[in-house]
Parts: C-alpha cells; sequence; structure tokens
C-alpha cells in the first residue's frame, strides 16, 4: 500500500506514522508513506497558499492551484511506478460520509491511496471538484484541519494490509470483525489488589472460555452500543435474550 499525503503539515503525519506497528510495517516495506507539502507548489515568492473567500466572512480559504499542482505531482509518480491513473483521492472534512470498517476494508483493496488534507476554512471548491473521489470525515466533531483524520484512516486501513500485523496481533477476533465489541482481558497476577480474574479463565477449558468471551462480548454490546447489539441480533436471532 503506498500511500501519498497532501498537507501544510507533513512532519505531523511523517512523525507520527514513523511509530509502532505502522512504523514496522514502513520500514519492512509493506507500507510507504510521502507526505508533500502543498506550500511546495505555492506561485508566489511568499510561499502563500491561501486567500480571502470571494463573498466575504471569516477566516481564509486555500487555493486551487497549489493543491492541483502538488496532485499532478503527486500522480506523475505513481504512473512511474506503475500505478493506477484512477487512485483514489480522499478529501478529509466534516462534510464527508462517517468513516468505518467497511470502508478501511475497501481502501485496503488498492494499491495507492491519495489524502487531501484541509486547513483554514477549507479548500476552493474548484480543485475539489477537479480531483477529489471521496469526501471523508470521522465523526461529528470539528478539528482543526485534515491530518489527524488522515492518520485515523491510514492507520485503520493500515492493519489490513496483509503482511502489517503478526499473527499475534492479527485482525480477526477484535472489535466489529464480527460487528461486537471486544471482551475483557487479564494478564498476570490472578489477584490484583483483592480483584480476581475471573475462574473459567485460570480453567484451561477452551470451549468454555470461548463461551464467555463470547457472552461477555454481548453483554458489552448490548449495554454500550445498542445500535451495534440490535444489528447483530438481527443476524443471529438465535442468540437474542
Ligand atoms: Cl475529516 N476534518 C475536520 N477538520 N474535522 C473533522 C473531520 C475531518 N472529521 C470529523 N471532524
Amino acid at each position: 500500500m503506498n500511500y501519498h499525503v497532501m498537507t501544510l503539515f507533513p512532519d505531523m503525519i511523517t512523525n507520527a506514522m514513523s511509530e509502532s506497528i505502522t512504523g514496522r510495517a514502513l520500514k519492512a516495506g509493506y507500507l510507504a508513506l510521502e507526505a508533500v507539502n502543498i506550500r511546495d507548489f505555492a506561485d508566489n515568492k511568499h510561499n502563500r497558499v491561501d486567500d480571502y473567500p470571494y463573498g466575504g466572512g471569516a477566516g481564509m480559504v486555500m487555493q486551487a492551484e497549489p493543491v492541483y499542482r502538488c496532485y499532478e505531482d503527486i500522480m506523475t509518480r505513481i504512473r512511474e511506478q506503475g500505478g493506477s491513473a484512477a487512485a483514489k483521492v480522499i478529501y478529509l472534512t466534516p462534510q464527508g460520509k462517517v468513516f468505518d470498517q467497511q470502508m478501511a476494508k475497501e481502501y485496503a483493496k488498492e494499491e495507492d491511496l491519495i489524502f487531501l488534507c484541509g486547513h483554514y476554512e477549507g479548500i476552493d471548491e474548484r480543485a475539489l471538484e477537479n480531483i477529489v473521489t471521496d469526501y471523508v470525515s470521522i465523526g461529528d466533531y470539528v478539528l482543526t484541519g485534515g491530518e489527524l483524520p488522515a492518520m485515523v484512516v491510514i492507520d485503520t486501513v493500515s492493519r489490513l494490509v496483509p503482511g502489517v500485523l503478526n499473527n499475534e496481533e492479527s485482525a480477526e477476533t477484535e472489535s466489529f470483525s464480527d460487528g461486537l465489541l471486544e471482551y475483557p482481558q487479564y494478564t498476570r497476577p490472578a489477584d490484583y489488589n483483592g480483584k480476581a480474574v475471573p475462574e473459567v479463565l485460570l480453567s484451561g477449558h477452551h470451549a468454555n472460555i470461548e463461551k464467555w468471551r463470547h457472552e461477555k462480548s454481548l453483554e458489552r454490546t448490548r449495554k454500550f452500543r445498542p445500535d451495534l447489539y440490535e444489528a447483530y441480533i438481527k443476524e443471529h436471532p438465535e442468540e437474542s435474550r
């Protein structure tokens, strides 16, 4: 998977992605990441990429031309490396479709993903019309820019890319893979300040442990995410109680 991020803050992206599991996968070559500074494509000697909004109003708007030239620069490299001329361009915006695990699964099939991070009051609509294929939000709240949302999408997609997780970290039994929240986990000591680990987990009886974990998943999902619980029960009516 090759990620290309258009941003005014490239260090924010490369620094965060170089840590932990994504950092390991970048080093091992399962992932590649370039953060391209939109400011490098400014057409004036002050490297300004924003201007006042037509029609007035608060804040500044990112200009179309530097964004478009940055995109062309990235597409040239993708073509040189034999990538798809139809690479998706994901614009991070609170106006977008709310990101979920299903969207991550679809993105993980792509060879290249291009992210466009806005700042100020937004980006000139004409640049968006020309290049953006997907408008994506990460939830109903407002952030200062698209960098954190881009990293949320990249992190989520990355753990679905083959090779990124090892067997122990494997994606399979975790929250949302079957539409339920994860069951509680425990490690040593067996007694922590008078709080004991549930007996069944010490029993070595694997069928009982699986049953207990599934019950805990159901219980939690019903309590904290009734929306997910209802959807799960629709698919598995025999588990209703
Ligand atoms: Cl994608 N961008 C910004 N600026 N704020 C957000 C968001 C995106 N998703 C939720 N809030």
